[in-house]
């Protein structure tokens, strides 16, 4: 039998940030004892219980997933009359103020699909507990506010499993009778129990070290399956760039003397930051220049910075409860964010990072589904592990710090760390010390964290040339979003100069206006050059702009503003401005674009990889935005038509830039990175220009790359056009890496992405690819996730892309409902599109709803889009 989460019966309930009450029971030790098994095991815990403050109410410990109790004992007796099960609590009244509390459950890994709790993975026993997967072990207080020491005992088959880790420090091992041996771990650190891992199987580890700045060496090990071990040396030196980044920027030290990572291939996210014993999906983990792309040998990094700065901004100091995610989520993506800005080009990480923001969370603020990064209710906590508490949370931060300045942000951290350490904190408690260490007034930023929506802001910019003065009018609103119709004013730091229309000069520097009224106005004196507006440099603010620059302006600024992310902004407008004039119907004339483009084809000084970032068109996705109604075909044809305009003109720079990119040979750098980019980039323009050559050109990257990035690249062009090349690539592609999950994923993933008309029935066929299967996570994602991401495709007409895409939901919703209901989303904007696509999306969305035995994963995003 499957073991997937509690199906819906009635509505589930609402759980409200405003009825937080601290626990009424602490439990300041635990020790578990784990008989190992995959189709069953034991698990033994002992619980030292606390009344917390004079109340009479029992003992509530959560359990689910069908944890049934083997035996319950109070204080060393086990008693069948003094505890009973309500729902899934199982619920003991006791007498004093002091108990010990032991209880027994057998559990099944092997028929876990949910991923949460423990499970099977490849032969591994491991855990995910955040949000509420602990109570799937043993029945425990699940809440983070309730912190224990934890001491595990391992105990299983040697053979399968030779390998036993868990959190804290390795305090013992041994053999023992019939084949079986066992291990003991003790984690000092008070700690709640989502951050509960062990891990047992036939494991391999690079092992390495790390001596912090108070001169302790860290055992460093990540933990793979034996034929991998080669390609987690990438891990490994992020892993300690991150230990010693976080020593020299926030002052943090590792704690523990071991710290362990180990990757499995059957995850729900990206990784889990479990005190001293990270797990990881292990796309995250595995790379090398064969098998990753550029792509990936970032990420990795990123997602192992993240985890390993979770330790003190998430383990060290805790959430209260879950409405405080964004505290650790949206503080701990900032924290990697700065990290890998340091280590490359900062300006294209902020490209990167404002790309990812506006694809995955500028959307999900504009839908049904929109809550602020703190926000007020949830039915089921793993469903507001959005971009909005991750991204948006961490530009939210990044405002304090740029409103604090440098040297009051890093006051505030400080702080905060101190204050809070080896606690269960809440987004005030951040904010406070933010104040209390800066002397800033945060009252009116704490809108930031209680309205959901992006900020409109509008810039309009009078000039008085004879005079050298200059007004700026900036006026916002903020939308109206689910159960929040009307707003106040946003304080919005902006970042803005005026640029000499001759010189291309900053006139007066760059200053920092807060927008934090309705509207502001700003006056410039002594101007000695008709000025330009650039505005919002670096991002400073996570709002939509809207100028009265015209096309002259934006190609001005494009060449010449001395910010890096407005320079590539005016840009992005400007083909934005052009794109949406066409999709609205009007006639547009892409001189102007085309012109823009070539300057920064061929300005010297510019770099390779922001060229390649500056010169990609924006997204089918992202020029939708903008529309007030949607018609995907026709933002794509108007799209296409710009590329291949772009592509014809410009062929010879194109073909310059392609052979200046090739020259370059395989290192993991920022310098050839960008190269490789901007290669990939000319060709996919070289294939829209149809140059008699490009499938040939495209061909020969593909088979002769020594390395993923261009290989998946040229795959990706060949992809997405018809002919030979197009066969023998994939087919090529296939073979050669039959068996390596993480490659076959691009192979999905490639086609699931593809431009092509037909992708709705490729997509359909692939899905019965005996490669595929729903019950894995990157799979499913590679297909499914993918598809319905390509806006073409996925919303084709005949309506084939939402059927195939709720049926998926409702398959994999009675294997892994957490899986299944982050599928939704893609239904749940009907609304923004024309009325047959629209009508078709909303009858998808009833059938899932109609559906019997929905999880409340999927019920909830269902109903809410409905709603
Ligand atoms: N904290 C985990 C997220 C776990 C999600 C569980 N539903 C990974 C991370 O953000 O670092
Ligand atoms: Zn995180």
């Amino acid at each position: 039998m499957l073991d997937a989460a509690a199906p819906v019966s009635a509505t589930p309930p609402v759980i409200r940030r405003e009825d937080y009450r601290p626990p009424d029971w602490l439990v300041p030790e635990i020790a578990l004892d784990f008989q190992l098994g995959a189709d069953a095991t034991r698990v033994k815990a002992k619980l030292t219980v606390r009344r917390q403050g004079t109340h009479a109410r029992p003992l509530r410990l959560d359990g689910g997933g069908g944890l049934t109790p083997i035996s319950v004992s109070i204080d060393g007796e086990e008693l069948h009359d003094a505890w009973r099960l309500d729902g899934d609590q199982l619920v003991i009244d006791l007498p004093g103020t002091d108990h010990l509390i032991e209880t027994e459950v057998q559990i099944a890994p092997s028929a876990n699909s949910t991923l949460m709790g423990l499970y099977e993975s490849g032969g591994l026993l491991c855990t995910q507990c955040e949000a509420e997967g602990f109570r799937r072990i043993t029945f425990f207080p699940d809440r983070p506010d309730v912190l224990s020491r934890y001491t595990v005992r391992m105990e299983a088959e040697r053979a399968r499993y030779p390998v036993l880790l868990s959190n804290g420090d390795h305090m013992d091992a041994g053999d023992l009778p019939g084949g079986r041996h066992y291990a003991l771990w003790r984690d000092p650190f008070p700690k709640p129990c989502y951050l509960f891992a062990l891990v047992a199987g036939d494991l391999a580890c690079n092992a390495d070290s790390f001596v912090t700045r108070s001169g302790r060496t860290i055992d460093l090990g990540i933990w793979v399956r034996e034929a991998d071990l080669a390609k987690t040396e990438h891990a490994m030196a992020s892993l300690k760039a991150s230990m010693a980044w976080d020593e020299r920027v926030y002052g943090r030290e590792y704690d523990l003397a071991v710290f362990n990572i180990v990757a499995v291939s059957d995850f729900n996210f990206g990784a889990m930051e479990n005190k001293g014993l990270n797990i990881f999906n292990s796309r995250y983990i595995l790379a090398d220049p064969d098998t990753a792309t550029d792509a990936d040998f970032d990420a990795i990094a990123g997602v192992v910075a993240h985890e390993y700065f979770h330790n003190w901004s998430g383990n060290r100091v805790t959430c209260r409860d879950w409405f405080q995610l964004s505290l650790k989520e949206g503080f701990t993506v900032l924290r990697d964010q700065q990290f890998s800005a340091d280590q490359g080009s900062p300006a294209v990480k902020r490209i990167e990072d404002v790309r990812a923001l506006r694809a995955a969370q500028f959307p999900e603020d504009a839908g049904p589904l929109a809550h602020p990064i703190r926000p007020d209710s949830y039915i089921e906590i793993s469903n507001f592990y959005t971009a909005t508490i991750y991204n948006k949370g961490a530009e939210v931060i990044r405002m304090m710090k740029l409103i604090l300045g440098d040297e009051g942000f890093r006051a505030g951290t400080d702080l905060y760390f101190d204050r809070h350490d080896g606690h269960a904190a809440t987004c005030e408690d951040f904010i406070v010390a933010m104040e209390d260490a800066s002397g800033a007034d945060l009252s009116r930023f704490r809108l930031w964290y209680t309205q959901a929506g992006t900020p409109r802001v509008k810039a309009v910019l009078e000039t008085d040339a004879p005079g050298g003065r200059a007004r700026l009018l900036l006026t916002q609103t903020v939308p109206p979003t689910p159960g929040q119709p009307e707003k106040l004013p946003m304080p919005i730091p902006l970042k803005l100069a005026l640029l000499g229309a001759a010189s291309g000069k900053a006139m007066g520097g760059e200053q920092l206006v807060i927008l934090d009224e309705a509207e502001k106005e700003v006056l410039f004196d002594g101007l000695t050059e008709a000025p330009i507006l650039s505005i919002n440099h670096g991002f400073s603010a996570p709002i939509c702009l809207e100028t009265d620059r015209g096309p002259a302006d934006l190609a001005f600024l494009s060449a010449h503003d001395e910010d890096p992310f407005a320079r590539y902004e005016a840009m992005q407008q400007l083909m934005l401005d052009t794109l949406v004039a066409a999709a609205r119907g009007q006639t547009v004339d892409h001189a102007g674009v085309i012109d823009a483009v070539r300057n920064t084809l061929t300005d010297p000084h510019l770099d390779a990889a922001f060229v390649a970032e500056a010169v990609l068109l924006p997204s089918e996705a992202f020029i939708g935005d903008q529309l007030e109604v949607v018609d995907p075909e026709k933002v794509a044809v108007v799209r296409e038509a710009l590329r291949n305009d772009l592509g014809t003109e410009l062929l010879d720079l194109w073909r310059d830039a392609y052979a200046r990119a090739q020259a370059n040979r395989y290192e993991y750098s920022p310098s050839a990175k960008g190269l490789r980019r901007l290669r990939t980039v000319a060709l996919g323009f070289i294939a829209a220009a149809k140059a008699p050559d490009w499938a040939e050109l495209a061909f020969a990257q593909y088979r002769d790359s020594d390395n993923m990035t261009d290989r998946q690249g040229a795959m990706g062009v060949l992809a997405n056009n018809e002919g030979v090349e197009r066969e023998r690539a994939l087919a090529d592609f296939h073979d050669r890496y039959a068996g390596d999950a993480l490659v076959i994923d691009k192979w999905f993933t490639t086609q699931a992405l593809s431009t092509r008309l037909d992708t709705p029935e490729k997509v359909e066929a692939l899905a019965r690819h005996p490669d595929f299967t729903i019950a894995n996570p990157n799979r499913l994602r590679s297909l499914v996730g993918a598809f319905a991401v390509n806006q073409r495709a996925f919303h084709d007409v005949s309506g084939r892309g939402y059927r195939f895409v709720a049926d998926m939901i409702l398959g994999v919703d009675r294997l892994n409902p957490q899986t299944a209901a982050r599928l939704v989303p893609s239904l749940g904007r009907w609304r923004r599109y024309e009325p047959v696509r629209a009508t078709l999306m909303r009858g998808e969305l009833e059938r899932i709803l109609a559906a019997p035995g929905l999880s409340k994963d999927v019920f909830e995003q269902v109903s809410k889009s409905l709603g």
